[in-house]
């Protein structure tokens, strides 16, 4: 990307994006809800569409001026509905902002509030707007919570079809943010029609193995699609919500004038270039590595005695356990892991005995370093490093005194500068990261 205009204007800028370019380069991006948006995507999403306001819909805007967004936003409903292989059966509005609108967009849409919804439960794979009592959903709608077998910590349908049956929700909700399985989503739209619910499929972070055919398709069955764009599928930050016909006009309003005001062109404009990416043979590469991956990064990890939610992965992500070392300690690990210049994230993992801001579990996900051309080989390498880390320092014990939490983190990062494992990992990791290009920056 050429930053010669900011560099020249605006120098304070410029210097954090050039940080944040060699951070990205020189470590080891493991967050599953991350990838790497190429050159072309960044500059439809840079682009001058961002002027423009365009109210409502194509063909009956607020405002004059529109011919050119009218047709963007049209190219990025065509693509979608393409790379997705939906025809006409299926609306596609391209319009959210990001998966948290959209999502709430679709309940506002089609309920009213206090009405029953079923979904995932947060520690155990759900997302904050899937009925979390401090977002908006949960405050709004009156949510059942499923939850992962006991055991198996997958998802155990006959379980959620019979609490489905008792309790009698208008709408269901499948697809997770920290599920490392296949989601059989006819499953989930069969449960949901027994007992005459909406089906609503959130697809965000597995929406570049939709397309990519290595992750069972939400179509052409459930009632409602959500996504995200930027995760797996490698777009820009944005949403988009697919749904049946039938559901076209509940949908639109919802999200506008219901949800939001102008939509944001530039990020539809970068939606459209992301989708006509997505349809090319590359990109079926590019999802089946990642599944490559992850299986090859969950083997490297279990090698090493590690243990992972539901024993490994099927998708672009996976979850450590870290509850054999002690509860609370995903946060210790996240905190080592950046300072070997590894990201991920802490994570709550099935029936956590930790609070989410201390949970017991980290999450890696495979997306980022597929799309800078990592194979098997290096998530293997990736997966010592990690480990390395994670058995050094999980022994770190997390106070049970709530008030001593945040200062024996503080604690234990001040300890983190001298030691000399991040310092070898560190250097390995740069030495992994370098060999190859980033999307986007080189
Ligand atoms: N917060 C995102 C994630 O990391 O999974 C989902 O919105």
């Amino acid at each position: 990307m050429n930053y010669s205009s900011i560099q020249n204007q605006d120098p304070e800028v410029y210097d954090l994006i050039k940080k944040e370019e060699q951070r990205q380069k020189e470590g080891l991006e493991m967050i599953p809800s991350e990838s790497y948006a190429s050159s072309a995507v960044l500059e439809a999403a840079g682009s001058i569409f961002n002027n423009k306001y365009a109210e409502n819909y194509p063909g009956k805007r607020y405002y004059g001026g529109c011919v050119n967004v009218d047709l963007v936003e049209r190219l990025c409903q065509k693509r979608a509905r393409e790379a997705f292989g939906v025809g006409k059966e299926y609306h596609v509005n391209v319009q959210p902002y990001s998966g948290s609108p959209a999502n709430l967009a679709v309940y506002i849409a089609l309920l009213d509030f206090g009405d029953p919804i079923m979904a995932l439960r947060l520690d155990h794979g759900g997302h904050l707007t899937h009925g979390n009592p401090i977002n908006l959903s949960g405050r709004a709608f009156r949510f059942i919570h499923y939850e992962v077998d006991a055991e198996k910590e997958t998802l155990n349908y006959d379980e959620i079809a019979a609490l489905a049956r008792e309790r009698r929700p208008k709408l269901i909700v499948s697809g997770f943010t920290s599920y490392p399985r296949i989601i059989d989503f006819k499953k989930m739209h069969d449960i949901a029609k027994d007992v005459g619910a909406i089906s609503m499929a959130d697809i965000s972070h597995i929406a570049g193995l939709i397309v990519g055919g290595v992750h069972p398709s939400p179509f052409p069955f459930t009632d409602v699609v959500t996504t995200t764009t930027h995760k797996t599928l490698r777009g820009p930050r944005g949403a988009m919500i697919f749904c049946k016909s039938e559901y076209k006009e509940k949908i639109d309003k919802g999200v506008f004038p219901g949800m939001q005001g102008g939509p944001h062109e530039h990020t539809i404009a970068g939606i459209a270039v992301a989708l006509k990416e997505a349809m090319k043979p590359e990109f079926r590469e590019y999802a089946e590595q990642v599944v490559k991956n992850s299986k090859a990064l969950a083997a490297s990890l279990l090698s090493e005695g590690l243990k992972l939610v539901s024993g490994g992965s099927d998708n672009h992500l996976l979850m450590i356990d870290l509850r054999p070392f002690g509860p609370g300690r995903g946060i210790f690990m996240e905190k080592a892991l950046e300072a070997a210049e590894i990201s991920v994230n802490k994570q709550p993992i099935p029936n956590d005995p930790s609070p989410p801001y201390y949970p017991s579990g980290v999450r890696l996900g495979t997306a980022p370093l597929t799309s800078r051309g990592m194979k098997e080989a290096e998530l293997e390498k990736a997966g010592a490093l990690v480990a390395r880390i994670v058995k050094e320092f999980a022994t770190t014990e997390m106070p049970e005194d709530k008030e001593k939490r945040s200062e024996a983190v503080k604690e234990f990062v001040s300890t983190l500068e001298d030691s000399l494992v991040i310092k070898e990992v560190k250097a390995q990791v740069k030495a992994l990261a370098t060999k190859f290009p980033v999307p986007g920056i080189d």
